[in-house]
């Protein structure tokens, strides 16, 4: 492996990063080709259920593989017949003779054995090259796999003293534009979605969005925005439901709240409605792909207290994040 074949695989993390938000519970998957140390064509997986990295670049690739050619993908393909076909016997069929690869992929049925198919059809392959990076960026896909629920980020603002709010609860903000870029860049657009209690939507009215780094890259998704409301007393007048984004808002209540939630799905806002909101059953339901939603893989925990010791005693944390700060005006 040269350098060279790092800055490929690269190419193939960011081009995965268009597939964010509609890809559901699938990994994130980006596939560069290869010819004379220049990417010829490129292909991701743009949509649960849809065609994967792979396929997608050789169908829009109509010219002839030569053997020297070299496909990257960040995730070994897959050799299972799901909702797609096997990637690895297109891969043979359309003459691919070599193949770089950055991490095994953690689904069981395709571990090792992507890569057993493809070397058995005499395919070079090598890998996996960057096997922690890519686990990091797939962590929420990993994560399904691998502990059968998305992954968990929980994130704080808080001062120096340990506040996290103003004494009378109202909104208090510490951070500075410089943590709040770094947030939004390495938080809030790498994780599917951004989940908070009513409590915080009622006293800081948050957009929960990745404006900080879409000023600089427009390519950057804004997450799913989830409201954890067991009593259905969200305010209609709070941003995250009456923005120009409704349909990027779901929120999560019970059935005993008895309340209708018509007048939020008429905007376009997702309801949820559990038997109780337990955190073990609602990761099942966000895992579960039904209608249009696809699921999702990785959550960003912003608060309030309330959230994030549900999160901890049901052991549902894989990071925390603290971003401490002085006290500034809100502006
Ligand atoms: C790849 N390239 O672009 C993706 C892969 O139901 P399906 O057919 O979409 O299969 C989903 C599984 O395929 C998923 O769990 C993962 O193991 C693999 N995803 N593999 O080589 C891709 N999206
Ligand atoms: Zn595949």
């Amino acid at each position: 492996m040269d350098m060279h074949d790092l800055d490929f695989l690269y190419s193939c993390l960011a081009i995965a990063e268009r597939g964010r938000g509609t890809t559901g519970i699938n990994p994130l998957v980006g596939a560069v080709l290869v010819r004379d140390g220049k990417i010829i064509a490129e292909g991701w997986h743009e949509e649960y259920g849809g065609p994967h990295a792979e396929p997608m670049l050789l169908t829009k690739f109509t010219s002839k593989i030569w053997p020297t050619d070299r496909l990257f993908v960040n995730i070994e393909p897959c050799c299972h017949q799901g909702k797609t076909p096997p990637c690895t016997d297109i891969l043979i069929k359309k003459g691919v003779k070599k193949v770089v690869f950055g991490m095994f992929d953690p689904n069981p049925l395709v571990r090792g054995k992507g890569v057993a198919a493809l070397r058995k059809a005499g395919v070079e392959v090598i890998g996996p090259i960057a096997s922690e990076l890519c686990r990091r960026r797939n962590r929420g896909f990993v994560s399904i796999m691998e502990q059968g629920r998305p992954w968990i980020t929980l994130k704080k603002a808080q001062t120096i003293m340990g506040k996290i709010a103003n004494d009378d609860g109202s909104r208090l903000c510490m951070t500075s534009p410089v943590q709040n870029e770094w947030s939004h860049t390495y938080l809030r657009s790498r994780l599917d979605a951004i989940l908070v209690g009513v409590q915080t939507i009622v006293t800081d009215n948050p957009q929960l969005n990745t404006r900080f780094v879409q000023e600089k890259n427009r390519e950057v998704k804004n997450p799913l925005r989830i409201v954890l409301d067991t009593k259905l007393s969200i305010p209609l007048s709070a941003t995250v439901v009456s923005d120009s984004t409704p349909e990027k808002t779901l929120i999560v209540t019970t059935v005993r709240s008895g309340k209708t939630f018509d007048e939020l799905t008429e905007r376009g806002v997702k309801v949820l409605v559990l038997p109780e909101v337990s955190i073990p059953k609602l990761c099942q339901a966000l895992i579960t792909p039904q209608g249009d939603f696809n699921g999702i893989s990785s959550i960003l925990v912003e608060g309030g207290p309330k959230t994030w010791d549900a999160f901890k005693e049901a052991g549902a944390v894989d990071e925390e994040m603290v971003l401490v700060g002085s006290e500034v005006s809100c502006n």
